[in-house]
């Protein structure tokens, strides 16, 4: 007997920027997302500044969600979604960010989603700000301009007034402690060197990043507050992502070493949205760094008001970290750390740790004691087509695994809600904007350069989800 319980949400994740494409359709402005150009496995994604000729942004196009929702949805339905995960698109709604008057032509397009999905009985969790801040907010410095919290809750108050009878789960930031790493920087938080940037060479102003982490918590929790006098039935998660760290060796130093920067990577920001204050290491941090948020009495209040309710995150690895031990090998990914030589890697290069999931289950459930929902896992995977079946074992059996251990973490008494599976549709890579690290169980007839009919083919792993969410993970052959 499996322990899912009954009701247990099954399904699938995306993001607006990674799939519908139509970047400049429907009165859409520009986002981030929209002058980020490929790049592939340790090829780092330019930024331009704006559109540029001669180069190729790989979500504009995307996997044209916009034009293909009711057939992708469809597909969905046919799975046995209970919930699927997908963001708006903020510049559809603003196209720049701060106008008075939201797009209608931008809502519209998501009740036609909404509606599509609930037809099906999917629930639709909706991140409000998955890595699509729009540009011209960029143009002012993104989140480190305090403005931008006004700008965000309005765009919020709209979504949750048009749709407080459609929508039920919020995620108001998508990997909100991802402002903290350079890579989050320009994609989460906007701050911009002036001219054409890229990841390596991103400014790194640690107060200016600091304050613009304060904007986007005070933001959510603002956000938070103003969705529940709309409608007190609305839920809203963090969205975390944590990466599980291990120390390399039993050294003491690693020890500790470790324990911090679980701290700091991965609690602090989830820590300030459900317990409603920064926490002690964060004040002493701040004191040792000179870093001020300024924070008024208001602000306190609004932290503490805008708590959410259930813990979402993104787990897709562990890493090894040390500050003793003398590593002549590889270093880890993109995610830095050093390499765990118990684990296996996806092919690119992100180490795969089942029994990574149950400890990080059991650890977050241990400091929150709140619902906690699984909102990004999966395998990024070379896929080929084989008269026109698609044979993905290794996507299958990363499925399997995942799922034993968060069987096996619900046997320790976690309370898992549900579990939306990264990229149930092959769509545009985040870090690489490739098309050929794909996710999904349906594949889509896309190449790196956007070349292909766009069909959409059945993997072997849709019908093996499909299997699983009928048996409400019993059946795990
Ligand atoms: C998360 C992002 C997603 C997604 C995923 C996989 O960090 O929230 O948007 O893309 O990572 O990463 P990638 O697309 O780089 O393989």
């Amino acid at each position: 007997m499996s322990n899912f319980p009954k009701g247990f949400l099954w399904g699938g994740a995306t993001a607006a920027n990674q799939i519908e494409g139509a970047y400049n359709e429907g009165g859409k402005g520009l986002s981030v997302a929209d002058v980020m150009v490929a790049g592939g496995y340790n090829i780092p994604r330019i930024i331009t500044d704006g559109v540029q000729d001669g180069y190729y942004y790989p979500n504009h196009n995307a996997i044209d969600f916009y034009h293909t929702y009711k057939e992708d949805i469809a597909l969905f339905a046919e799975m046995g979604f209970k919930i699927f995960r997908m963001s708006i698109g903020w510049t559809r709604i603003f196209p720049n960010g701060d106008e008075e008057e939201a797009n209608e032509e931008g809502l519209k397009f998501y009740d036609a989603v909404f509606d599509e999905l609930l037809k099906y009985g999917i629930e639709p969790l909706v991140t409000l700000s998955h890595d699509e801040l729009p540009y011209a907010l960029v143009k002012r410095q993104g989140w480190s301009d305090k403005k931008v919290i006004d700008y965000y809750v309005r765009y919020a108050v709209t979504l949750f007034k048009r749709y407080r009878n459609k929508v039920k789960y919020w995620l108001p930031f998508n990997e909100v402690n991802n402002l903290e790493f350079t890579l989050g920087n320009f994609i989460q938080g906007g701050i911009l060197n002036e001219g054409t940037v890229d990841f390596e060479n991103q400014v790194d102003d640690e107060k200016l990043r600091w304050q613009a982490m304060n904007n986007v918590l005070l933001a959510s929790a603002k956000a938070v507050k103003a969705g529940r006098e709309i409608n007190p039935d609305f839920h809203f998660g963090t969205m975390i992502c944590h990466i599980t760290e291990y120390p390399r060796t039993c050294h003491p130093d690693d020890i500790l070493h470790v324990y911090k920067e679980d701290q700091f990577r991965n609690n602090l920001c989830a820590d300030v949205m459900l317990f409603g204050e920064y926490p002690y290491y964060a004040h002493a941090f701040f004191k040792e760094h000179g870093i001020d948020l300024k924070l008024s009495q208001e602000d306190l209040q609004a932290l503490k008001e805008g708590v959410c309710d259930f813990y979402s995150f993104s787990y897709y690895q562990s890493v090894c970290e040390s500050v003793t031990y003398e590593e002549t090998s590889v270093k880890g990914n993109i995610m830095g750390g050093l390499k765990n030589p118990y684990l296996t890697e996806s092919e690119w290069g992100w180490p795969i740790d089942p029994v990574g999931l149950r400890y990080t289950l059991n650890k977050v459930y241990d400091r929150y004691r709140c619902p906690i929902m699984i909102t990004e896992n999966g395998l990024g995977a070379k896929d080929e087509v084989i008269d026109g079946q698609i044979h993905d074992p290794y996507r299958i059996a990363y499925l399997r695994d995942h799922i034993k251990a968060m069987d096996d973490a619900l046997s320790d008494g976690v309370d898992l809600i549900g579990y939306t599976w990264w990229g149930c549709i092959d769509l545009i890579s985040m870090s690489t904007g490739e098309m050929k690290k794909r996710y999904g169980f349906i594949y889509v007839d896309l190449d790196n350069e956007g070349k292909g009919s766009g069909e959409r083919l059945k993997k072997d792993s849709f019908y093996w989800y499909k299997k699983v969410i009928a048996s409400n993970g019993e059946d795990l052959d």
